[in-house]
């Protein structure tokens, strides 16, 4: 592939409700935004938007079950977000200049505990403190948190916002585009989708099978009329032998992969779920597949 340095990444904007993150948001993607439509479930991962230019593709990406230390957390969600944040290239924790430290971000602050990737603290709403306050509050957090970059934004009124995404420009990776540049083509329901089909086969066979394999939605369609979503996905392994491994006794274990990961679709999407899975032996699939960091291939 012809990279002529072309940037791109996934940003999550993590923050306590009403630091200013959808506003942030707004304001970055501005007339460029291809949000996708706001759907029902919040319990789900979700494009949020998607900001190009010649230079960069940045992908935003929600972080269900971060945003929202009241409500009851299942282990699902903890870790649905907590495997977010540990995919996404770049972290954007808001804070509230004007409110400060609180609970909330007590609890974020756990959760990027060991979090590998760059967090950057953006101070938001500094519109509506005296510039003095920012010195002790930025102390404040990086007291608590390890951050990468300390950024004070209005994102009301769009101050320093440029410096932010020049930023975050600074600290992706080469990479593709992912999508084209006034729309959203795909949804992230299927990276998870795929990802949770993984996590099934690497549940159920242990060390048998490396974490090598990969899984790709071949097909995912709502059926408005019935709220069912089919899903066709292809379990892409190495070697014949691992083939037989996942396919199991007669399909046994394939079956299985598929009855919990139909479970854990149907929760993330909040539809009945028709899945069927392939298993297909492609020995190189990492290099053709190579750009494809969408699937959770992060070698
Ligand atoms: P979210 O819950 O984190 O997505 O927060 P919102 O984006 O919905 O913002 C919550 C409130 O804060 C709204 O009333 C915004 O207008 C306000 N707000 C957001 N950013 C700023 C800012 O930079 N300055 C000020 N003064 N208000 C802001
Ligand atoms: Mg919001
Ligand atoms: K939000």
């Amino acid at each position: 592939m012809n990279n002529t340095g072309y940037k791109s990444g996934f940003v999550s904007i993590i923050g306590r409700p009403n630091v200013g993150k959808s506003t942030l948001l707004n304001h970055i993607i501005g007339q460029k935004i291809a949000i996708m439509s706001d759907k029902p479930q919040t319990t789900r991962n979700k494009i949020q938007g998607v900001y190009t230019t010649d230079q960069a593709q940045v992908i935003f990406i929600d972080t269900p079950g971060i945003h929202k230390p009241k409500h009851r957390l299942g282990d699902f969600m903890t870790k649905i977000a907590q495997q977010t944040l540990r995919e996404v290239d770049l972290i954007l924790f808001v804070i509230n200049a004007e409110e400060g430290y609180g609970r909330g971000d007590q609890f974020i602050i756990d959760k990027l505990q060991d979090i590998k990737q760059p967090i950057f603290l953006v101070i938001n709403k500094i519109d509506t403190i005296h510039p003095d306050q920012l010195l002790p509050l930025i102390d404040f957090y990086r007291g608590k948190v390890d951050v990468q970059e300390v950024i004070p934004i209005s994102a009301l009124q769009g101050n320093n916002v440029n410096t932010l995404m020049n930023q975050i420009t600074e600290y992706l990776e080469e990479g593709p585009q992912y999508y084209p540049e006034d729309q959203i083509t795909d949804h992230p329901e299927r990276f998870i989708a795929g990802e949770l089909i993984r996590e099934k086969v690497l549940h159920l066979t242990r060390e048998e099978i490396p974490h090598s394999i990969a899984v790709v939605i071949e097909q995912m369609q709502r059926r408005e009329d019935r709220d069912v979503v089919f899903i066709n996905a292809t379990i892409i392994v190495e070697r014949k032998s691992q083939k037989g491994i996942i396919i199991g006794k007669q399909g046994s274990m394939l079956k299985e992969v598929g009855k919990r990961a139909r479970t854990d679709i149907e929760n993330l999407l909040g539809s009945k779920v028709f899945l069927e899975l392939f298993v297909k032996v492609q020995n190189d699939w990492r290099n053709k597949l190579s750009n494809l960091k969408e699937f959770g291939f992060n070698e």
